[in-house]
């Protein structure tokens, strides 16, 4: 049997592989593991069935058997724990590659998640413009930070780990800000990510989801 994820049937990014099927797609992919998509409406996200698997009522959703996931970090964790090209097999680089997920969730997103939201949600408001250079600037704190501590390595540890697929994933979504260019070194190392064979294979795979609808 092969695990099962959800996806947006019809992803608001256009196959631009910003929802969060993509990376958990991405550690899939690293770890050589075949998977099927479930594809699911926004309406049908809200119903019972899919409340079952997930009470917050979102994607990705990981179904293995009786085994049902939900939450990137929680997916993502699992998967790599089968993998030892996601997560070292020795204790001490295992707990770090853990360490770099975390900070990629509950460090360096907020941040990322709040400019999303000043941009798309909060857009309409008479405080709008006036909020988002401290937004951006709350970003330009984290991506220092993580540059000043990438230096010139390829990645966040000795080798790639889940904790740079998850960083990686996170940064992605600052792309079209152009906040990355201001952290060349930053740059590229996303760039190092998304040139992965596994990275490209899931990428195509979600693209191709909106291809086949247009
Ligand atoms: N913390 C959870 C996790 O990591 O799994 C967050 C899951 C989540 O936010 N899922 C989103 C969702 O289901 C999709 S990825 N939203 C529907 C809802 O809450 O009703 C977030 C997302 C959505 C759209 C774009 N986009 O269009 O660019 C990018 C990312």
């Amino acid at each position: 049997m092969i695990p099962t994820i959800t996806a947006f049937e019809c992803s608001p990014d256009r196959g631009r592989g910003l929802a969060r099927d993509m990376r958990v797609r991405w550690a899939l992919e690293e770890a050589s593991q075949p998977y099927d998509v479930r594809l699911v409406s926004f309406d049908a996200m809200k119903e019972a069935a899919h409340l079952a698997l997930h009470p917050f009522g979102q994607i990705p959703t990981y179904e293995d058997g009786d085994l049902v996931l939900f939450e990137t970090g929680s997916i993502i964790l699992h998967i790599a724990e089968q993998d030892a090209s996601l997560l070292p097999k020795a204790a001490k680089p295992r707990a770090r590659a853990i360490t770099w997920m975390f900070a990629a969730l509950n460090t360096v997103e907020p941040p990322i998640l709040d400019l999303m939201t000043a941009r798309i949600i909060e857009n309409d408001k008479p405080w709008a413009q006036e909020r988002l250079p401290l937004v951006m600037d709350r970003i330009r704190v984290r991506l220092a930070q993580l540059s000043a501590r990438l230096g010139d390595a390829e990645w966040l540890e000795d080798a790639f780990s889940a904790g740079d697929l998850m960083m990686v994933s996170v940064l992605l979504r600052l792309r079209m800000s152009g906040l990355l260019d201001e952290y060349p070194n930053v740059a590229a190392y996303v760039a190092r990510g998304e040139a992965r064979p596994a990275y490209q294979r899931a990428f195509a795979a979600q693209l191709k989801v909106f291809t086949d609808r247009a």
